[in-house]
């Protein structure tokens, strides 16, 4: 999964403050590379991020999702925001991919309403809080649980089992100790029954491992992508996607051979 991000703080648009014309140059960019399936998003949710406006982020994302959902590629619509994912399902995306795990108002009507898949997603605190002071007893107990809940509640309301995807969330409401403990036993959440999502790219848990800066955390990102993969992981989001597919086919390969 090719991240496309289309925020003024994103660190991979070229500096274009949130202009949709440079988002569709780099999606297409990442399809060139190999992404199986673009993740697109309009709102920073990076810690300490502030919120934009639904207005704003449907000027930043829906002509990037109409540009691409002519093409032969599933579009997932990185959201929070229920008129955001209406919107994003209207115009052809394939994912919704929620950090809030279709909570907020009317998000779980608005998915089962389509037939879209949906990337349920587990985040302590919100983007503004939290980093501040993340606490877990048993940090894969509590996420378990937390992912448990939230298919059940997107299956009461009547959302298959099979348009569902989880993901731990990486770096949302977590210390280093705790990310660490996750990717350790990510293999325990394919006991979930439905397909997991990692997300590793550039984080600062990388950063806090190598001392490295966000632009230098390649190598890094591909090593956790590869840990993440041969721990089941069957969607990874990343921003480098030539590096990530080659290094994947490794693992594919491996992972066949081994069957
Ligand atoms: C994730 C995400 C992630 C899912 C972001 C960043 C922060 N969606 N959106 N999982 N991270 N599902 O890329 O550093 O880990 S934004």
């Amino acid at each position: 999964m090719g991240i496309v991000n289309i925020t003024p703080d994103s660190f991979s648009d070229g500096g274009q403050r949130g202009s949709p014309a440079a988002g569709i140059e780099h999606a297409l960019r990442l399809l060139d590379q190999g992404a199986d399936v673009l993740d697109i998003g309009g709102e920073s949710s990076r810690p300490g991020a502030l919120p934009v406006s639904v207005e704003e982020e449907l000027r930043r994302v829906l002509p990037v999702v109409e540009a691409l959902s002519g093409r032969n590629v599933p579009v997932s619509v990185d959201t929070c925001k229920t008129r955001v994912m209406r919107e994003a399902i209207a115009a052809g995306a394939a994912m919704i991919n929620d950090i809030g795990a279709l909570q907020g108002e009317g998000a779980l009507e608005t998915v089962a309403d389509s037939n879209v898949a949906v990337c349920l997603m587990h985040r302590q605190g919100t983007s503004q809080t939290m980093q501040h002071d993340p606490h877990y007893e048993d940090v894969v107990a509590e996420v378990m649980a937390f992912l448990q809940a939230r298919m059940a509640a997107a299956q009461a309301a009547g959302i298959a089992r099979e348009r569902l995807v989880v993901d731990p969330g990486f770096g949302f409401g977590k210390l280093l100790q705790h990310n660490v403990t996750l990717l350790h036993h990510l293999d325990q959440f394919a006991g979930l029954g439905v397909p997991v999502l990692a997300g590793l790219s550039r984080k600062s848990m990388l950063g806090q491992i190598t001392g490295l800066d966000i632009n230098e955390r390649l190598i890094p990102s591909v090593a956790a992508a590869v840990i993440a993969a041969m721990k089941g992981a069957r969607i990874i989001r990343v921003h480098d996607v030539k590096a990530t597919r080659e290094a994947l086919q490794i693992v594919n390969a491996i992972e066949d051979q081994g069957k």
